[in-house]
């Protein structure tokens, strides 16, 4: 089914000039880009990202890593979008992903993983909303099939 989901590629990925090559590979997978832009967090924005993690022991040192520098958030598209990224992406803990994964060929860190993408559909409706209005999103049928192999 076509689903959309929200990737951000964190300060560490940034930093460590992984931009292109994570980009590399959700193109080369099939996937459609739809929406990107590249900003230092507020904390503000970073809480609203992880309510879900507030009061968790690792919180504050997630909030102060994911503001400490440049990030890239993006819109992607395709065939089961949420689930393949996340098999992409890897395990959150580095040390856990599989060869082959971002986390996996690149990582050696539990807080500095490089990726962040949606983990369901409502999470991606919900992240997608807190970093792009509909204007800042192409539409699907703005893309040229022709260009597609
Ligand atoms: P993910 O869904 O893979 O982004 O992972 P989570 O939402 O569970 O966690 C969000 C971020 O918190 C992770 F990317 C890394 C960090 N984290 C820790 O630093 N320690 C933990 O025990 C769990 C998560």
């Amino acid at each position: 089914m076509m689903e959309r989901t929200f990737v951000m590629i964190k300060p560490d990925g940034v930093g460590r000039g992984l931009v292109g090559e994570c980009i590399r590979r959700f193109e080369q997978r099939g996937l459609v880009l739809l929406a990107i832009k590249m900003q230092c967090l507020s904390v503000e924005r970073a809480a609203l990202h992880y309510k879900e993690h507030e009061g968790k022991p690792f919180y504050e040192g997630l909030i102060a890593f994911i503001t400490s520098g440049p990030t890239l958030q993006m819109v992607w598209e395709g065939n089961d979008a949420v689930a393949q990224v996340r098999k992409m992406n890897g395990a959150t803990n580095c040390l856990e992903a599989g060869p082959g994964t971002i986390r996996g060929d690149f990582g050696l860190s539990m807080q500095k993983n490089l990726i962040h993408a949606s983990d369901s559909r409502e999470t991606a409706a919900r992240e997608i909303g807190l970093y792009f209005s509909d204007e800042e999103i192409v539409s699907t049928k703005s893309l040229c099939p022709e260009w597609l192999c």
